[in-house]
């Protein structure tokens, strides 16, 4: 059993996909254990994407992911938690590569993803991508009391 963090981005909340994403990530047949709206802190920021503090892009990022240029009523994300088999990859499928002009149409980043003329990949969805990752993300996001999991899988 893995856990793995998905965020519907503030692109994808502004683009009204939230249901469309919901949608295609059932596919994977996973169980949502979290679940809530977070407005994105600097600070919050900052560690999650700690990977790309050297990156060029790493400002822009961060104006991204806090929803800074997407208007106030899209400063959050949706942060989940899913749990099931082979979670983290099952996710990351559907998700599709970072790049959205390089994944497949088929997948939610090839979908419905952009880059701004100032380069940042807005690629609608976060998913964790290997377990060291998912278990800090989700340290990072969510209260140990915040996920439900089933008794009979503890
Ligand atoms: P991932 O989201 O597929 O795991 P990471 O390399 O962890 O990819 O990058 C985190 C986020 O940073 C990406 O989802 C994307 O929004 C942005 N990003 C990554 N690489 C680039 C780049 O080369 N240019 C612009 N933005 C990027
Ligand atoms: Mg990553």
């Amino acid at each position: 059993m893995e856990k793995t963090l998905v965020l519907i981005k503030p692109d994808g909340l502004q683009k009204s996909l939230t249901g469309n994403i919901l949608t295609k990530l059932s596919e994977a047949k996973l169980e949502i254990v979290g679940a809530k709206v977070v407005r994105v802190s600097r600070d919050l920021a900052e560690k999650h994407y700690q990977h790309l503090k050297d990156k060029p892009f790493f400002e822009e990022l961060l104006k991204y992911f806090q929803g800074k240029l997407h208007g106030p009523h899209f400063e959050r994300v949706l942060a989940l938690v899913y749990q099931g088999e082979d979670a983290i990859n099952r996710v990351r499928k559907i998700a599709g590569a970072t790049n959205p002009e390089e994944a497949d149409p088929t997948t939610i980043r090839g979908a419905y993803g952009r880059i701004t003329t100032k380069g940042v990949f807005e690629n609608v969805i976060h998913a964790s991508s290997d377990p060291k990752n998912a278990q800090r993300e989700i340290d990072l996001w969510f209260k140990p009391e915040e996920i439900v999991i089933c008794p009979e899988d503890k």
